[in-house]
C-alpha cells in the first residue's frame, strides 16, 4: 500500500490558515507523519516496555528472593501479561477464515462513458488493492478445503477514496432479503447444542433452513457444485453478486454487475482430495497463494461489467434487484474493463489481514447502489460488525483501512484515536479555523460524493415484490448447463449432505419441495442415495426461461488452457532415472508449471548414473492431493523400491483415482501393472520424457481425466 498522505497538498492545514503553525508544532507533525503508515521493523532494536524503557531481564518475574511469591509491581511482567490476556478479538461473525494480498489494478482503457470513478479512467494509473479470500461457515482455525462459498473482498485505495467490491466466488445468494441474513446464518453455523459440524453445512439446521425457503434452491445448487472446493485461491472467479449502478460524469446511469475472472481459468478439487486436505493440510489455499506470491507467479483477474440500460431495467424474466439471480452471459455479456494483480503478502497477518474492514457501502463518485434487498441491509451491517469486532468506530484509522488520499472531518475521539487533531472547531460551519474543512460540489472539478437521484414513487410497505418470486428456473438453468461429471459431482454432493441429515422429513422436503422442482433426475438420484421415496413430480409449475443452458456457467468451458501455476510432483526414489526427470523437469518448466522432486524419505536421492537429486518433500508430507499430475520417471532400481513401497503405490494410485494426469517413463510402466492400471488418455506411457510430455501437458492442462472417472471409483484408494 502505497504510503498515506497525511495531508492534502492542494489545501492547507487548517492551523496554518489560522496562523497558529510555530516552528515546534511544524516539527511534531513532521514527526507524526513520518510514523506513518506505523510499520514496525524491530531489527537491531532494544526490547523495550510500551512506555519505552529498556528491558533488562526478559525471562524472570520480580520476586521476593529467587524462590520466592512474585512481586505485584512487577510492572515489566504485567503489562506483557496483561497485553497478552487481550491478544485476540472476536472473529467475524461469517467469512471468519481467511488470508489476503496486496497487489495493484489497472484500467485497460478510459471507462468515461461508463463511470466518472477516478481508477478507471486512466489506463497507466496502478491502483493499490488488498484482496481477502474466505470460507463462510467455519471459524478462524478451520480448514481451507471445506464445502463453501469462498468470500472475494477487494478493497481499492483510490484517489477518491476507498472502493470496496465485497463479493463471493458465486453469482447468487441464498436470500433475497437481509432480513432473513440472521436466520439463514444461525441455520449454516455450527449446531448450537454441541458446536458441530466446524466449517461444513452436512448437517440438520442448514438443510432444515434451506428445505423450508426455496428461494436458496439456486445458491445451493452453487454450493453443491465444484465451485465450492476451489484447488486454488487464484482459480476461483469473482461476483459483485448485487446489481450496482455505475453513473457517468453526465449523470447518466446503468446497471453493472461485477465480475473477476481469473486468468488462470477456474478448477475444482474433487471431493475426496478436499476432505483429505482438510486434515493432512488446512493450510492448503493459503499456503499457495502466499507461495505464489513469493514465488513471484502473481495470481491475477479481469474486472469485467455487464451493463445493463436504465430503459432495459424490466426486460428480463427475472428482476435486476433479485440476488438470487445471475444476468446470464449469453444476454448480457461481460466486458473486461482492467486487471488485478496479487503481487505482496502481507507482512502481518494479525495487523492487516484480521483488521482490514470491508464494505460493501465503501463507495467512490462515479459507483452506487440498486434497490437489492440483500444489498440496502448489508449497507447497514458492515459498519455495525466491526464496531464490536474492531472495538470502536475509529476502525478507519488502522493502517490496512486508511484511505491514501486525505481524510478530514469532524468526526472526533471514541476509541484508540489515532489522529491528534488541530484547531479549535470541531463542527461545520465554523469561522473559528477559516470554515475548514469545507464540502465539496460534486461534478467532474469538484469531485464531492452525489447520490445518483433515483426517482421514488409509491407506499412505505414490508412486502416481498411479486417480481422475486420464481426461485427455481435459474436452479434449472444452471443444472442444465453442468457437464456430465458435474452434475454428478452435484448428485454426489446433495447425496454426501443430506445422507449426513439425522431426520428423514428433513430429506424428504428437500427432494419433494425442493430438488423435484430443479430438475426430475436430479431429484430421483439424490432420492434414491438417500434413502427416500422417488419423488412424484415437481409441485410449484415450471416458470419457462427464455435459456435452456449457459456454457458460461460450466467449469469446463473456464479453462485456462495452460499449465502455467500447476503442480507437478516427479516422484524419486534410489536408482531413478535422472535424464528423464531433467528432461520433464525442463519441459514442464518451460510451461510455466511449478515441478517437486518427491521421495519416499527427505534423504537425497542417488540417480542410476550417481547423480545426487535433493527432493523438495517426502511423499507422506506432500501427498499426490497436494498436486495437479504425477511423474513416474523409471529407471529399474527405483521403480522395484517403489513396487514394495506401499506409501508409493498408494501415491501413484491417489492420483489415478483423482484423475489426474500421470507420466509413466520406461520402466516405471511395472509400477501400473502391479497397481493393476491401464493406460488412457491421461496415463501416458513413453520411453523417456520427449515421447510423452506433449500429451502430459495437453492432459494437465484439461485439468481431469473425466472419462476415467466411472473406473476410478472401483479402485480403492
Ligand atoms: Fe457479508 N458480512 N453479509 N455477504 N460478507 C460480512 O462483515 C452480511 C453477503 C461477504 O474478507 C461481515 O466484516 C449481511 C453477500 C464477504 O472481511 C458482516 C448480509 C455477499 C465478507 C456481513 C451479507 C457477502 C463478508 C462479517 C445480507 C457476497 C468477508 C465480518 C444482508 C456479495 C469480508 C465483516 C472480509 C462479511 C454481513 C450477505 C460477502 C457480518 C447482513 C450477498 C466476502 O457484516
Amino acid at each position: 500500500m502505497a504510503k498515506q498522505s497525511k495531508s492534502n497538498p492542494t489545501q492547507p492545514r487548517p492551523s496554518e490558515l489560522a496562523g497558529t503553525d510555530t516552528p515546534d508544532r511544524q516539527n511534531h507533525n513532521a514527526k507524526l507523519d513520518s510514523l506513518e503508515p506505523l510499520r514496525s521493523d524491530a531489527t537491531g532494536e532494544a526490547l523495550t516496555t510500551n512506555q519505552g524503557v529498556k528491558i533488562a531481564d526478559n525471562q524472570n518475574t520480580l520476586k521476593a528472593t529467587d524462590r520466592g511469591p512474585s512481586l505485584l509491581e512487577d510492572f515489566i511482567m504485567r503489562e506483557k501479561i496483561t497485553h497478552f490476556d487481550h491478544e485476540r478479538i472476536p472473529e467475524r461473525i461469517v467469512h471468519a477464515r481467511g488470508t489476503a494480498a496486496h497487489g495493484v489494478f489497472q484500467a485497460y482503457a478510459s471507462q468515461a462513458e461508463l463511470t466518472k470513478a477516478a481508477f478507471l479512467q486512466d489506463p497507466a494509473k496502478e491502483t493499490p488493492v488488498y484482496v481477502r479470500f474466505s470460507t463462510v461457515q467455519g471459524p478462524r482455525g478451520s480448514a481451507d478445503t471445506v464445502r463453501d462459498v469462498r468470500g472475494f473482498a477487494v478493497k481499492f485505495y483510490t484517489e477518491e477514496g476507498n472502493f470496496d467490491l465485497v463479493g463471493n466466488n458465486m453469482p447468487v445468494f441464498f436470500i433475497q432479503d437481509a432480513m432473513k441474513f440472521p436466520d439463514f446464518v444461525h441455520a449454516v453455523k455450527p449446531e448450537p447444542h454441541n458446536e458441530i459440524p466446524t466449517g461444513a453445512s452436512a448437517h440438520d439446521t442448514f438443510w432444515d433452513f434451506v428445505s423450508l425457503v426455496p428461494e436458496t434452491a439456486h445458491m445451493v445448487m452453487w454450493t453443491m457444485s465444484d465451485r465450492a472446493i476451489p484447488v486454488s485461491l487464484r482459480a476461483i472467479q469473482g461476483f459483485g453478486v448485487h446489481t450496482f449502478r455505475m453513473i457517468n460524469a453526465a449523470g447518466t446511469s446503468r446497471f453493472v454487475k461485477f465480475h473477476w475472472k481469473p486468468l488462470s481459468g477456474v478448477y475444482s478439487l474433487v471431493w475426496d482430495e478436499a476432505q483429505k486436505l482438510a486434515g493432512k493440510d488446512p493450510d492448503f489455499n493459503r499456503r499457495a497463494l502466499w507461495e505464489d506470491i513469493e514465488s513471484g507467479d502473481y495470481p491475477q483477474w479481469e474486472l469485467g461489467v455487464q451493463v445493463v440500460e436504465e430503459a432495459d431495467e424490466h426486460s428480463f424474466d427475472f428482476d435486476l434487484l433479485d440476488p438470487t439471480k445471475i444476468i446470464p452471459e449469453e444476454l448480457v455479456p461481460v466486458q473486461p474493463i482492467g486487471k488485478l494483480t496479487l503481487n505482496r503478502n502481507p507482512d502481518n497477518f494479525f495487523a492487516e489481514t484480521e483488521q482490514v474492514a470491508f464494505h460493501p457501502g465503501h463507495i467512490v463518485p462515479g459507483i452506487d447502489f440498486s434497490n437489492d434487498p440483500l444489498l440496502q441491509g448489508r449497507l447497514f451491517s458492515y459498519t455495525d460488525t466491526q464496531l464490536l469486532r474492531l472495538g470502536g468506530p475509529n476502525f478507519h484509522e488502522i493502517p490496512i483501512n486508511r484511505p491514501i488520499c486525505p481524510f478530514h472531518n469532524n468526526q472526533r475521539d471514541a476509541f484508540h484515536r489515532q489522529t491528534i487533531h488541530q484547531g479549535r472547531a470541531s463542527y461545520e460551519p465554523n469561522s473559528i479555523d477559516g470554515g475548514w474543512p469545507k464540502e465539496t460540489p460534486p461534478g467532474p472539478v469538484g469531485g464531492g460524493f452525489e447520490s445518483y437521484a433515483e426517482r421514488i414513487e409509491g407506499h412505505k410497505i414490508r412486502n416481498r415484490s411479486e417480481s422475486f418470486g420464481d426461485h427455481f428456473s435459474q436452479a434449472t438453468l444452471f443444472w442444465n448447463s453442468m457437464s456430465a461429471p458435474e452434475k454428478e459431482h452435484i448428485i454426489e454432493a446433495y447425496a454426501f449432505e443430506l445422507g449426513k441429515v439425522e431426520r428423514m422429513a428433513i430429506r424428504e422436503r428437500e427432494v419433494n419441495e425442493i430438488l423435484a422442482n430443479i430438475d426430475p433426475l436430479l431429484a430421483s438420484q439424490v432420492a434414491a442415495a438417500i434413502g427416500v421415496a422417488p419423488p412424484t413430480g415437481a409441485t410449484v409449475p415450471g416458470k419457462p426461461s427464455s435459456l435452456k443452458e449457459s456454457p458460461a456457467l460450466s467449469q469446463m468451458n473456464l479453462l485456462s488452457g495452460t499449465i502455467k501455476s500447476r503442480k507437478i510432483a516427479i516422484l524419486i526414489a534410489n536408482g531413478v532415472d535422472g535424464a528423464a526427470v531433467a528432461d520433464m523437469q525442463t519441459a514442464l518448466l518451460a510451461e510455466g508449471a511449478k515441478v517437486k522432486l518427491i521421495a519416499p524419505s527427505a534423504s537425497p536421492v542417488g540417480s542410476a548414473t550417481g547423480q545426487l537429486l535433493t527432493p523438495d518433500g517426502s511423499m507422506a508430507g506432500l501427498p499426490s492431493i497436494a498436486f495437479d499430475a504425477v511423474v513416474l520417471p523409471g529407471g529399474s532400481d527405483a521403480v522395484r523400491l517403489m513396487a514394495t513401497n506401499g506409501t508409493a503405490l498408494h501415491y501413484v494410485l491417489e492420483a489415478y483415482k483423482h484423475l489426474k494426469a500421470i507420466a509413466v517413463l520406461g520402466d516405471a510402466k511395472d509400477l501400473l501393472t502391479a497397481l493393476h492400471l491401464d493406460p488412457d488418455e491421461g496415463v501416458l506411457v513413453g520411453s523417456n520424457a520427449a515421447a510423452v510430455s506433449g500429451d502430459f501437458i495437453a492432459a494437465i492442462a484439461k485439468h481431469r481425466v473425466w472419462a476415467r472417472e466411472a473406473k476410478a471409483k472401483a479402485v480403492p484408494a
